[in-house]
């Protein structure tokens, strides 16, 4: 499931990120993971920034194994580790390895995805070889630590004016706000906390509202 070289890639419109510190264990993310695949979601992301290298390649090497090639995987943070867990792409945030330096370790087919936070830095992830551009907080979230301030709808509409790139919102995206986020220019968005209570049923709802 890789990009030819330079082709724009297809976004689907719900990003689920499954994030470790919202599981009392392993097994508890993976059940959710299940649940979000047996919903028909195309794309997850592996969120984990409480384990040591080893737990994560451990449990990214789990939902390969469980989730087969039916969905594609990103996993935030770790280009090395995307590759050894054979995922189809990383997400890196402004204190990760660079989009060019993760590049370097994925190769040029596997999905990259950059976070921003403000118009600088999608303007400068803008010419790079980033797949997708992430911009939040978009509202106020309790899913990160220290989140940078937030953009808001309208920062959405600035950014958006900026790449033509894939635009990801994240930061407090829920099925109530959803809509609007897309209506600001965003292509998809991305979720932790609105998919935990029964994954399956509210993926399914968020498929409903975006499609
Ligand atoms: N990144 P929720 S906000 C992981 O602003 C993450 O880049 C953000 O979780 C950013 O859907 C965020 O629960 C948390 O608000 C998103």
């Amino acid at each position: 499931m890789h990009r030819t070289s330079d082709a724009m890639i297809q976004l689907p419109r719900l990003y689920p990120i499954v994030d470790r510190s919202c599981f009392s264990d392993q097994q508890e993310l993976l059940a959710m993971a299940r649940e979000l695949s047996a919903a028909g979601l195309p794309l997850l992301q592996y969120r984990d920034k409480l384990g040591s290298a080893r737990e994560i390649l451990e449990l990214a090497l789990a939902l390969r194994r469980q989730l087969g090639n039916s969905l594609r995987l990103i996993l935030n943070d770790r280009a090395d580790l995307a590759r050894a867990a054979d995922f189809d792409g990383v997400h890196v945030g402004q204190e990760d390895l660079s989009v060019e330096g993760a590049r370097k370790v994925i190769g040029p087919s596997l999905w990259l995805g950059v976070s921003t936070h403000c118009p600088e830095q999608v303007e400068a992830a803008d010419p790079t070889s980033a797949d997708y551009v992430a911009i939040g907080p978009v509202f106020p979230t309790s899913s990160k630590a220290r989140p940078d301030p937030v953009v808001g709808l309208e920062g959405v509409r600035k950014v958006r004016r900026l790449t033509r790139k894939p635009l990801v919102a994240i930061g407090g995206i829920t099925r109530h706000n959803c809509q609007s986020v897309l209506a600001a220019g965003a292509d998809a968005v991305a979720v932790i906390s609105d998919l935990l209570r029964e994954p399956r049923k509210s993926a399914e709802e968020f498929l409903r509202i975006l499609d």
